[in-house]
């Protein structure tokens, strides 16, 4: 008895160790989920905003439907009704059944058109950072940082390292991407060889990455962690295998960060994993 409340409780301390010595994933798809991954900037906020009102609108115009076949299935069937209507026309239901989906998808319509424009124009950002699609994996260049500029492959199996933060299968990359907490953030899109799609769902982004063309999106989070995207348009045989990987630190871990992959690019992620090992202890500490 009491050996066993002496393992549940240290099983217990290091589930909570291991799991709060892991830096965050914020932005991470979640087994059983229905909804969307937490919103982590203004765009996803009001997607999931619309988004819910929608589900009120369409779930009120299915029940209003089922309502009228129940009514009609069971008032005019044969025994109720032996003699049925001959008329072929009703002015005032058509204009009725006219107008009011007219009235609703124009209601609908306003906040639709705002939420598309607020995605669509970029406010003032801090800096860009220029991502292109290869057949399978994703190039950076950080043109207002020196200009450097790296591939992001998907970290193998074999090669996953739960230290110093927890790696996740076919999402984690050997490269991930930086940004500093708070940043307005350009993305420029594009692609080398076929069409791909970069696409972050905390961030409500999925930008088409098209061979010749420059899209551009925006994102800004005040949410530190590690967020993690796929490659959204089906683009060959290793299209499941090129996730994206984003980190958002504080500003100063960003510029050593963008110090260091300047010098080597594959020097970066040395400094991600010396600050989330600094940061150990008080991540611990915090969740306890
Ligand atoms: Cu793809």
């Amino acid at each position: 008895m009491r050996i066993s409340a002496v393992f549940g409780a240290l099983a217990a301390m290091f589930c909570l160790v291991t799991a709060a010595a892991s830096a965050t994933p914020v932005g991470i798809p979640t087994d059983q989920a229905l909804g969307f991954q937490q919103a982590a900037s203004p765009v996803m906020e009001r997607i999931t905003g619309f988004h819910n009102m929608m589900l009120w609108i369409i779930t009120a115009i299915s029940l209003v439907v089922l309502a009228l076949l129940v009514y009609v299935v069971f008032r005019f069937r044969e025994k109720a009704n032996p003699n049925p209507s001959k008329n072929s026309h009703n002015t005032l239901l058509e204009v009725v059944w006219t107008a009011i989906p007219v009235l609703i998808l124009v209601i609908i319509a306003v906040p639709s058109f705002r939420l598309l424009y607020f995605q669509d124009v970029l406010p003032e950002t801090d800096f860009t950072i220029k991502t292109t699609g290869w057949q399978w994996n994703w190039e950076y260049e950080y043109v207002d940082h020196g200009g450097f500029s790296f591939f992001s492959n998907m970290t193998l199996d074999a090669d996953i390292d739960n230290e110093p933060y927890t790696e996740y299968r076919n999402l984690s990359t050997d490269l991930p991407i930086v940004v500093p907490v708070g940043a307005t953030v350009r993305v420029e899109v594009t692609a080398a060889d076929v069409i791909h799609n970069w696409a972050m769902p905390s961030f409500g982004i999925k930008m088409d990455a098209i061979p010749g063309r420059l899209n551009e999106t925006w994102f800004q989070t005040d949410i530190e962690g590690i967020y993690y995207g796929q490659c959204s348009e089906l683009c060959g045989v290793r299209h499941a295998f090129m996730p994206i990987e984003l980190h958002v630190v504080p500003q100063d871990v960003f510029d050593a960060w963008v110090e260091a992959s300047n010098e080597d690019p594959y020097s970066g992620p040395d400094v991600l994993a010396a600050y989330y090992e600094s940061t150990r202890e008080s991540r611990v500490a915090a969740a306890q």
